[in-house]
């Protein structure tokens, strides 16, 4: 096993047994803008600490494998220029050569899982791109939910991604995708899509009992569950749908490719609605680390 550094909170929830919730860096790294980057991560934190839970932010501070941030580690985090982003490929590469960088889902995941955290909150998973039957780009946090058994609590995956062909691949990959509370999966910013979910579960406490009851199967993998964003938040997917074409035209006119494409839309995305859907983002993330940290509290019940 490799070192892993934990914050003070997280190392004494882990002495006393308590509920832990990882929460990813790459949102604050490369999903937001600074100084909103950083106010959301510490409100998420919050929140997960509201609904009884210790949060554990994990990314790597010069090659070392933090799993919980200190507030100045948080805020150094937030304002560093040149952060490496770390998807399943990069994160032992970044450890061993004293790297800085900060976890996507998929190496988020690797990393609560090493540290026996068994739910994660995030804003959307990275999926398949629009176009990947040319340019192959689908994301590799979708082969990290088939292996690693990781709860995730996302609001679905981000509409600018091919919805439709996302969910369709994490059902061959075996993923259960967990709608909460409606019949309909969620798609990011907007509370709905016209996507049927495939599983929907209503409570904290079932999608615990579904994590535990994968476990003693042996099966291996996470869960999805996708949970709307609050109605208040949402943007209609009628307003989103000439921003996003707009978005991946321009991505696709400047040549824009591989790790770049989710941070480049997603930044186009706060200028083209004016800030309103950073605002959606903050909105959906939050309300995730609350859901997150009831199915940690429910999970040791
Ligand atoms: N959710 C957000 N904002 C983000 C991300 C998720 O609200 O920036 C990040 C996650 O870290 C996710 C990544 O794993 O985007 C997907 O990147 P890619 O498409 O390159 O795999
Ligand atoms: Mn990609």
């Amino acid at each position: 096993m490799i070192p892993i550094y934990y914050s003070g909170e997280v190392a004494n929830a882990r002495a006393n047994g308590q509920p832990i919730v990882a929460l990813e860096s790459t949102i604050i790294t490369h999903g937001m803008p600074f100084p909103q980057n950083v106010e959301t991560a510490r409100m998420v934190e919050a929140d997960v600490r509201k609904a009884g839970a210790a949060p554990a932010t994990i990314a790597v501070l010069d090659g070392q494998l933090h799993v919980g941030l200190e507030a100045l580690q948080l805020d150094a985090l937030g304002q560093a220029e040149n952060v490496a982003k770390l998807s399943r490929a990069d994160i032992a590469a970044c450890i061993a050569t004293g790297g800085t960088g900060a976890t996507t889902v998929a190496a988020t995941m690797i990393a609560a899982h090493l540290a026996g955290i068994h739910v994660f909150a995030t804003g959307g998973i990275g999926g398949v791109h629009r176009g990947a039957e040319t340019s192959f780009d689908i994301s590799a946090d979708l082969q990290e939910l088939a292996q690693t058994p990781v709860t995730v609590v996302g609001a679905g995956a981000k509409a600018i991604l091919d919805l439709p062909k996302t969910f369709e691949v994490l059902e061959t990959l075996g993923v259960p995708v967990i709608a909460f509370r409606q019949d309909m999966l969620p798609a990011f910013w907007s509370a709905t899509s016209d996507i049927p979910a495939p599983l929907r579960m209503d409570s904290a406490a079932d999608i615990a009992n579904a994590h535990k009851t994968r476990i003693a199967m042996g099966l291996s993998g996470g869960q999805l569950v996708a949970n709307p964003i609050p109605a208040e938040a949402e943007i209609r997917p009628a307003a989103l749908r000439p921003i996003i074409a707009q978005a991946l035209n321009e991505a696709e006119k400047r040549g824009i490719g591989a790790k770049a494409v989710t941070p480049f839309l997603l930044g186009r995305m706060f200028e083209l609605t004016d800030g309103q859907s950073l605002r959606a983002n903050i909105a959906l993330v939050r309300n995730n680390a609350t859901l997150a940290a009831q199915i940690a509290v429910a999970l040791l019940k």
